[in-house]
């Protein structure tokens, strides 16, 4: 494994394997399709498309906002099953002694991205969250403990494997932008971005 010089550990996926993952995320989004989440209070909508698989999701709407939930919103069925190759990404990059309960699949078009925020929906606080971008190039800002820490910039392109761990598990980090037509590995272009999380510490 690599360390950038933002200094969280780092490796890379080749074609190949993007496109065997790829290929579990068309299937897991046939029985499980992308829904748009809306933000707490407002009620707007996100500009990034989402599902999930594992036995927990991450879900917002303007009622109940953030949280994980058990069932697809839409259909009411569980999440479908996460495949084994996406649990042997998190035991590739960790050493966390249990395995992930919730992949969330982001789905970005051409003018999808995501505001600076904290992940603090887990209450598994030291477990680590891995990070697998396939497709589009993003470019990824992460910060500090604080929303006003500066502020470092750099590029996700497809196969980028990042684990956060330690303390920045808990920088706030967003997405500015993606670059349309950086990848040919999506058909239809965009860009996934799969995360792979401990919801509830271990027994
Ligand atoms: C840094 N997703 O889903 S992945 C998210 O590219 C999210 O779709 C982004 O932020 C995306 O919450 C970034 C990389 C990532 C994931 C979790 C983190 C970076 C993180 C948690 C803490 C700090
Ligand atoms: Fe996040």
């Amino acid at each position: 494994m690599a360390r950038m010089s933002h200094g969280l550990p780092t490796d890379w996926l080749n074609e190949t394997a993007q496109r065997e993952l790829l290929a579990a995320i068309y299937a897991i989004i046939s029985e499980a399709p992308l829904y748009t989440p809306h933000m707490p209070r407002t009620g707007l909508p996100m500009s990034v498309k989402m599902t999930n698989c594992g036995p927990l999701g991450w879900y917002t709407d303007q009622a109940e906002g953030y949280r994980y939930i058990r069932q697809h919103p839409l259909t009411q069925q569980p999440w479908p099953a996460m495949p084994e190759a996406f649990q042997a990404l998190w035991w590739r990059m960790t050493d966390y002694p249990d395995p992930p309960e919730a992949c969330l699949i982001n789905y970005y078009g051409p003018n999808s991205r995501m505001g600076l925020h904290r992940d603090a929906d887990e209450s598994a606080r030291s477990a680590p969250v891995v990070s697998l971008s396939l497709g589009d190039t993003a470019l990824f800002r992460i910060g500090g403990p604080k929303r006003t820490d500066p502020t470092n910039s750099f590029r996700l392109n497809s196969g980028t494997l990042i684990a956060l761990d330690g303390e920045s598990r808990h920088w706030h980090h967003g997405v500015d932008r993606i670059y349309p037509r950086s990848s040919p590995l999506l058909p239809g272009g965009g860009r996934f971005n799969l995360t792979l999380r401990r919801v509830n510490p271990p027994n």
